[in-house]
């Protein structure tokens, strides 16, 4: 092969792989200008709080049933906003009229699933955070009570269908059907409750140790994983 061509096979490679794959959407063009803000103060940063920046969580689903899909975040330290699609990347803060705002503690993962099979799709979201109050670690479900003129409205059942789950510390929930039984099960992720310190680092290396059972890996988290088996 002449260099010339060479040169020129060489380019049009480098041009190929330079094509992106994905496109960025700017706020002004998508109207989602949910900023998931974490300010560290004396009190509260990643030394006193290790999961400081384990994050908030992001859900997405057909909502409303219009065939669209539409997008919930969940917060830190602000308000959860749930965005509606209205089509051609562009989505309506329905937040307020849907009451899903939440609690205002600090929030984790989102969980969307039909969680009482009335065909209108629910949210269930987790908390965890720096608090001594097991009341505001609890997490929150968010069962859809009809679609009034295309937003969905939502009441927070996490205690009455028990899975408040208070005093854990949730990272992410999943549902799915565990024992088979034709009801959705919650598999809940947990971390630690006792906060990491120097002192309990090892002043040596140790072997790392693999959790081979529940029981093993409870002895060393504090909060094991939970499966909650819905009864509706
Ligand atoms: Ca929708
Ligand atoms: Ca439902
Ligand atoms: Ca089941």
């Amino acid at each position: 092969m002449r260099p010339a061509l060479i040169i020129i096979v060489c380019l049009s490679a480098v041009r190929m792989h330079a094509q992106p794959l994905f496109t960025r959407m700017s706020e002004k063009q998508t109207g989602i200008s949910f900023l998931n803000k974490i300010e560290e103060d004396d009190s509260l940063n990643v030394m006193r709080y290790e999961y400081l920046y384990n994050g908030g969580g992001v859900g997405i689903a057909d909502l409303n049933n219009d065939g669209l899909d539409d997008i919930f975040f969940s917060s830190n330290t602000g308000s959860c906003k749930l965005y509606l699609n209205k089509g051609n990347f562009r989505f309506e803060d329905v937040t307020r009229l849907a009451h899903v705002g939440g609690n205002g503690t600090w929030c984790t993962g989102v969980s969307m699933a039909d969680v009482n099979g009335d065909g209108l799709m629910d949210i269930y979201v987790c908390h965890s955070g720096k608090y001594d109050d097991p009341i505001k670690l609890c997490n929150e479900l968010y069962i859809c009570q009809g679609i009034k003129e295309g937003i969905p409205v939502y009441k927070e059942m996490a205690k009455e269908y028990g899975l408040d789950a208070p005093g854990t510390q949730s990272t992410q929930a999943v549902f799915f059907d565990y024992d088979k039984d034709g009801d959705l099960d919650l598999f809940l992720l947990n971390h630690p409750t006792t906060p990491i310190t120097l002192i309990s680092i090892p002043a040596r290396p140790v072997r790392r140790r693999i959790c081979t059972s529940e029981t093993a890996c409870s002895a060393r988290t504090g909060t094991p994983p939970a499966i909650f088996n819905l009864q509706t």
